[in-house]
């Protein structure tokens, strides 16, 4: 078995202690930690969610994939956040009212970091007040916001609209992303930017903060 799919079906399977150590052994090799997101990580939680929809996994299987997920990213963040000379710009990320997924959101918000943002993570469930009192904080925060429910996308126009009530629409940036979501829905809902997945959001937030 090569390295690579060591790490894949260590994540797939859930099986947090392989995953860490072919983690470890890809770092020591001088695999980047941004291919070992792109390459490896991603790669292998699109997986996890096919699977879900096909009826061959179930929620616990979910959820040890996500811990081993977790772990892996655990020894990844400091490298990442390390792997930016200089903070090219400031992005409040969050996942909206309504919703608790955050393993994308979580990808997300580290290959921004690795790409040299300031990353302020506001977690799950977040209401559009608290991403307006975030931005208020500093002139030219990106608001990226994730949403995995058709139920909860409603809530990114929420946002935009708590944005504008506020007065500070115009001097922020609002990027989105989830599963649902499409670059149709972006312009729909008058956000500024969409990006399929993690590593198109980094190019997509360096547009944006220009
Ligand atoms: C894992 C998972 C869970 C886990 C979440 C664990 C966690 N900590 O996140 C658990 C088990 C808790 C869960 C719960 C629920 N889930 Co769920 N879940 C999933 C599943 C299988 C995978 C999601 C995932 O993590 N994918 C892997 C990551 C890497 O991908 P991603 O999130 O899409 O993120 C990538 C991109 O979208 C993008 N991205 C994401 N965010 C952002 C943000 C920005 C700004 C940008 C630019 C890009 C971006 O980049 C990421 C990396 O490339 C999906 C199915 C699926 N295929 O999506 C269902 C799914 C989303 N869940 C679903 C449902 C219904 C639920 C529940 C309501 C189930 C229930 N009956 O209780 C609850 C909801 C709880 C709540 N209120 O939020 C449905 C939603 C259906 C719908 N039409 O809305 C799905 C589609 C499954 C299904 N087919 O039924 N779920």
């Amino acid at each position: 078995m090569t390295e690579k799919s060591n790490l894949f079906n260590a994540i797939v399977e859930g099986d947090a202690p392989t995953a860490i150590d072919a983690v470890k052994s890809f770092i020591e090799s001088g695999e980047s930690p941004q291919d070992i997101m792109g390459n490896h990580l991603i790669p292998a939680m699109s997986e996890v969610g096919q699977r879900f929809e096909t009826n061959e996994f179930f929620v616990p299987d979910l959820l040890l994939a996500g811990r081993a997920m977790q772990e892996a990213m655990k020894i990844l963040n400091p490298l990442l956040r390390d792997s930016g000379v200089e903070k090219v710009g400031r992005v409040v990320i969050g996942t909206v009212q309504g919703d608790m997924h955050d393993i994308g959101k979580n990808l997300v918000a580290s290959m921004l970091e690795g790409g040299g943002f300031e990353v302020i993570d506001l977690g799950v469930d977040v209401k559009p007040e608290k991403f307006v009192e975030t931005v208020k904080e500093k002139k030219g925060t990106i608001v990226a916001l994730s949403a995995l429910l058709t139920t909860t996308m409603p809530q990114m126009k929420k946002v935009i609209e708590a944005l504008t009530e506020s007065g500070i629409r115009a001097e922020s940036r609002v990027m989105i992303g989830g599963a649902p979501v499409t670059q149709e829905f972006a312009e729909q809902i008058g956000a500024d930017g969409y990006s399929e997945n993690a590593s198109a959001a980094v190019a997509l937030a360096r547009r944006l903060s220009v």
